[in-house]
């Protein structure tokens, strides 16, 4: 049997983090584990949506719509509350995977305080920004270079990146499938999985 842990992926928009959490959430189920997603669907647009979102508000403006925004209080806000739901699922014995920017050290510091020895694997999703910037699949990093968007991760915000992760992943030449394999095996090195 496992216990559950807090897997915590970090790195820019883009990067791949929400990608190999699902398809490493997806090779956990089939191994017979249980794990959970918390991404920005499950949780900027719903947990953490704002009355205008959720009253069916067309705003364009991020925060009106969905509650927190991305200036450097809503985004430590955004991780606090995410660090929090993480912990309930892991201590339910859930594997719980988040796939959140995360961009500042104290913040992701302050979710690791929270855990116990061990509970708490910070993976950096290492992809360089010209990488994720090509990738741009909705177009944010072009309207962030535009003016557009401000406070953009990596444009004109900071990306801290981890000082002591647990591990590093090169993401940009490898698929999905091998991260994620990398990740099972860095678990069972632990004797988490
Ligand atoms: C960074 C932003 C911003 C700004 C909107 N900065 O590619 P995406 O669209 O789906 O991923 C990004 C997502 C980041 O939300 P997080 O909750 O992961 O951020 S944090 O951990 O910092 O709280 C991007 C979109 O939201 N987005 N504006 N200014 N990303």
């Amino acid at each position: 049997g496992h216990k559950g842990c807090v897997i915590w992926f970090t790195g820019l928009s883009g990067s791949g983090k929400s990608t190999v959490a699902n398809t490493l959430d997806h090779k956990l189920h089939q191994m017979g584990l249980h794990s959970a997603v918390l991404d920005g669907d499950n949780v900027r647009h719903a947990l953490n949506a704002g009355p205008g979102m959720l009253k069916g508000a067309h705003s364009d403006d991020f925060a009106e719509r969905f509650g927190l925004g991305f200036t450097a209080m809503d985004r430590e806000e955004n991780i606090r509350r995410i660090g929090a739901v993480a912990h309930l699922f892991s201590q339910a014995g859930i594997i719980a995977l988040t796939a959140f920017i995360s961009p500042y050290r104290q913040d992701r510091d302050r979710v690791r305080r929270t855990m116990d020895a061990g509970e708490f694997i910070e993976i950096f999703v290492d992809t360089p920004l010209e990488v994720c910037e090509s990738r741009d699949p909705k177009g944010l990093y072009k309207k962030a270079r535009a003016g557009e968007i401000k406070n953009f991760t990596g444009i004109d915000d900071p990306y801290e990146a981890p000082s002591a992760p647990e591990l590093v992943l090169q993401a940009a030449e490898k698929t999905p499938d091998a991260l994620a394999d990398e990740v099972i095996h860095y678990l069972k090195t632990q004797g988490i999985i």
